[in-house]
């Protein structure tokens, strides 16, 4: 068998998850973003200036993930938990990010919740995929994505991406994503 330098041999293996729940079971890595982490990315940066003082900079959302490689070759998954809630009256959301190698897709698959995948392309084109509990958004190379919950519980979704994709966050920081997602008296606006 021939190893090769740009993937690490693994042993398979297996973990569990508590589908109902959105969770799985004993993660390697956990990944903590709280209220104050999405500075400049909610159109009402005093709304969330004043959710992180009165609430105490609490909990926006949580990656749990498996100890993968982050080589060619390997899939990165893991679970996504996003906290509900409004910074004014846009919904919580991931920061959101470009893949590095950007010809790289990712699944979605949503456990618990309700929310959207928004998504959108270099050369501004925007996509909005609704996920409830078995809704699996494919979200193909070339988009940015980021997760926007609707609902009143956490949306957990498992994802999954090639293990050399990496992050582009900055160029998201720079762009934003041109749509964004409101709740007002109980209906959701994609503005
Ligand atoms: C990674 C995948 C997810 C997100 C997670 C948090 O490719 O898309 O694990 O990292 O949902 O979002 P973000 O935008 O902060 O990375
Ligand atoms: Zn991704």
């Amino acid at each position: 068998m021939e190893i090769k330098s740009t993937t690490s041999f693994m042993n398979p293996y297996t973990v569990e998850y508590e589908l109902a729940e959105g969770v799985m079971k004993e993660p390697k890595n956990h990944l903590v973003r709280n209220a104050s982490a999405m500075k400049g990315h909610y159109t009402n940066e005093d709304a969330l200036a004043k959710l992180i003082k009165e609430q105490n900079d609490p909990l926006h959302y949580e990656v749990f993930e498996g100890d993968i490689p982050q080589e060619y070759g390997h899939l990165i998954y893991g679970i996504s938990k996003l906290q509900p809630g409004v910074v004014g009256d846009e919904c919580f959301m991931t920061k959101g990010h470009y893949h590095t190698i950007i010809e790289t897709g990712e699944i979605y698959l949503c456990l618990r919740g309700a929310g959207y995948m928004l998504m959108k392309t270099q050369d501004g084109q925007v996509r909005a995929e609704k996920m409830t509990r078995g809704s699996m958004v494919y979200v193909p190379p070339y988009w940015a994505h980021r997760s926007v919950n609707i609902g009143d519980v956490p949306l957990a979704t498992f994802y999954v991406y090639p293990g050399d994709a990496g992050h582009n966050y900055g160029d998201i920081e720079k762009e934003g994503f041109i749509k964004r997602i409101f709740r007002r008296n109980g209906e959701v606006a994609i503005e």
